[in-house]
């Protein structure tokens, strides 16, 4: 068989499917990681929804198989068009193959919107369907797919977890007072907003001067959704046990230099000296499976990330009223180029990069 890809004529149509099944998709937050969001609609030959499925939790089905599983009686796939939005799998995984299913239900058109980079699939689910004589077309919202499973695409293809350095900075570019005094910088929206970033990552991540500075929580109480992992930098181990980050109310790795057995929901983790600290502590949270990480700063750690290009996105929120003036913190540098969104939160503004 022809195994060249079609030539992309998607429809206006085609697309309010495929945004639909990435909506679909993203009921998988939280559920399906590892595993990316996966969404999947089928459609008869008017263009009709007559099936939709997701993959709904790590080990469970795929979400070709939910789909399918809940296409009605009397229905022929052979008549119908299946959108799904990421390749669909050609492996022998947690279930059978998602390529083989399609083949054995007769479907005969398959509309894809991202591949599947994990190097056991990355192509292969398409070789298959090709080869049945199935008719598969690709990369329909793409971008949009890119960006669902942005923190998926990041573990699959650079081997890291995907990082978002946030911080607040004053009117002025200060993040903290003299000797890194803490400053109540954000208004109320803002600070909501953070809480619900940090439902979205799993884990967050504070080096010690703010740990110690800031004496932070790291959890959620602003929004509905789960406490991420809380991950603290401290070398020497200085952190005092009354700080909260120590008060073993959730799980929290260490990263020090000084070995130190394991206790309540607190794990230490020894990193070698300064140079090498990053790589080891991205070494470890692969070894967690962690896909993404929230860093709170301080600056110090802002600027070993940024420097070593450690980075996807960056979150500032600027105050419109609070400054600090001469002997504050200063802000991580910004040396990026163009800025990228701007948004209004009433008396604070947010920009974010990447
Ligand atoms: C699909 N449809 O809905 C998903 C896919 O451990 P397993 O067996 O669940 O396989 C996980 C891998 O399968 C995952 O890394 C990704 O490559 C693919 N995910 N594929 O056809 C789905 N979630
Ligand atoms: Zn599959």
């Amino acid at each position: 068989p022809d195994l060249t890809p079609e030539p992309e004529d998607f429809t206006a149509h085609d697309a309010l499917l495929m945004r639909r099944a990435l909506d679909l998709a993203l009921l998988g937050a939280h559920t399906a990681r590892p595993n990316p969001m996966v969404g999947c609609v089928v459609a008869d030959a008017d263009g009709r929804v007559v099936a939709e499925g997701w993959h709904e939790r790590y080990g469970g089905p795929h979400a070709e198989v939910n789909a399918l599983n809940n296409v009605p009686p009397g229905i022929d796939l052979a008549q119908c068009r299946v959108y799904v939005t990421l390749e669909p799998c050609s492996h022998f995984g947690k279930t059978p193959p998602c390529a083989d299913l399609l083949i054995a239900r007769g479907a005969r058109d398959v509309v894809v919107c991202n591949d599947d980079p994990n190097p056991l699939v990355a192509g292969r689910g398409y070789a298959k369907l090709r080869e049945a004589g199935i008719r598969v077309r690709t990369g329909l919202l793409a971008d949009e797919g890119r960006r669902l499973n942005r923190r998926f695409f990041t573990v699959q293809e650079r081997n890291r977890p995907y990082l978002i350095l946030k911080w607040a900075e004053s009117r002025d570019g200060f993040v903290a007072g003299p000797g890194g005094q803490p400053v109540a910088i954000s208004g109320p929206a803002a600070k909501m907003l953070v809480h619900r970033w940090r439902t979205e990552e799993q884990a967050i991540m504070v080096g010690t001067r703010t740990a110690l500075n800031d004496n932070p929580q790291l959890n959620v109480r602003e929004w509905p959704g789960p406490n991420p992992l809380r991950l603290v930098i401290d070398r020497t181990l200085t952190l005092p046990t009354t700080h909260h980050l120590l008060d073993g109310s959730q799980p929290t790795v260490v990263y020090t230099n000084k070995e130190q057995p394991d206790r309540d929901n607190l794990s230490f983790v020894t990193v070698p000296a300064q140079q090498d600290l990053l790589p080891a502590i991205l070494d470890d949270l692969n070894a967690r499976r962690v896909q993404s990480v929230l860093v709170e700063g301080g600056p110090a750690l802002h600027t070993m990330l940024l420097e070593a290009g450690l980075w996807d996105e960056i979150r500032v929120l600027r105050s419109r009223t609070v400054r600090i003036g001469a002997g504050g913190v200063v802000a991580p540098p910004l040396s990026l180029t163009g800025l990228r969104e701007q948004h209004d939160l009433g008396p604070d503004e947010l920009f974010v990069f990447g």
